[in-house]
């Protein structure tokens, strides 16, 4: 209620901020992406996770209008980076159950002059399951305009080998609770190499998500994912800090 009652009321526009978390080649040995990871700081209810608000604003109709906001966030920090670094954008079930919004996302790009290959969005199945029919048709209007799309959360829930199929996907990534189990567990790191071996025959990309020890990257970089994205590579960060660690890299 409280948070409903600050989507409505609060300075969305000031208080929504992004950070940005790298995505590392293997590879190419470089960051060459940042997926945007929404905060809210909102000056009633302190710092908001996205696990709380999205849910809200998808049920109070707030969603568009906080999708919006971000997504114009990312873009303004997309441009300050070099042609090469590409960013990460969540979209909810409910954004891209509507074609219409999901056209006014290309325009903001095609209105920033921004290379649509730049952009890539990150979808969850219980975001398709609904209506799998409009999803398709909706990321399939996405990719030809040029941008990407991943399968965020792969082989956690329900997620089901039916989405690789009836889906179109550039990319998929892969859930965080396989990885964590990889070290420790011979069917985990199976299950994870298997995974691989399908995208890669399927011409999917694929990111392996949440890796955090030197210990876990040593058993999964041995699997060659495309990317790794994970607290071992670093943390959601500002846009000043991803800048920064861009040039630093350079
Ligand atoms: O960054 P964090 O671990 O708090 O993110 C929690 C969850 O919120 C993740 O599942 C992430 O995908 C989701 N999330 C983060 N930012 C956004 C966003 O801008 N839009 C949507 N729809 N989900 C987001
Ligand atoms: O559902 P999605 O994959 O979009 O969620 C991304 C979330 O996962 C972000 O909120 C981010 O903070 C979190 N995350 C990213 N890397 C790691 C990690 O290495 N360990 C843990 N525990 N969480 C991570
Ligand atoms: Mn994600
Ligand atoms: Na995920």
């Amino acid at each position: 209620i409280a948070i409903e009652r600050e989507l409505r009321e609060g300075n969305l526009e000031q208080e929504l901020v992004l950070l940005f978390q790298p995505q590392y080649s293997p590879s190419k040995k470089r960051v060459i992406s940042f997926e945007a990871l929404a905060r809210w700081h909102n000056p009633r209810l302190g710092l908001v996770s996205p696990n709380d608000f999205i849910r809200v604003a998808e049920r109070s109709g707030f969603i568009q209008k906080v999708t919006a906001i971000l997504f114009r966030k990312g873009l303004a920090e997309l441009k300050k980076w070099p042609d090469d670094i590409s960013l990460s954008f969540n979209l909810s079930a409910r954004d891209i159950s509507d074609q219409a919004f999901v056209l006014s996302l290309l325009a903001q790009i095609m209105k920033e002059e921004v290379s649509p290959s730049r952009l890539e969005f990150e979808i969850t199945e219980t975001a398709v399951m609904s209506d799998l029919a409009t999803a398709s048709t909706v990321l399939d209007r996405l990719r030809s305009s040029g941008c990407r799309v991943a399968l965020d959360d792969f082989g956690s829930g329900y997620s089901s080998f039916e989405y690789l199929d009836q889906l179109p996907l550039d990319k998929v990534k892969i859930d965080r609770s396989f990885v964590r189990k990889v070290p420790h567990s011979i069917i985990s790191r199976e299950i994870v190499a298997a995974i691989i071996a399908l995208c890669s025959k399927l011409n999917l990309r694929c990111v392996l998500e949440g890796v955090e020890t030197q210990e876990e990257m040593a058993v999964l970089a041995g699997l060659e994912p495309d990317l790794i994205q994970g607290f071992l590579f670093g943390r959601p960060m500002s846009g000043e800090d991803a800048g920064q660690l861009i040039r630093d890299q350079q």
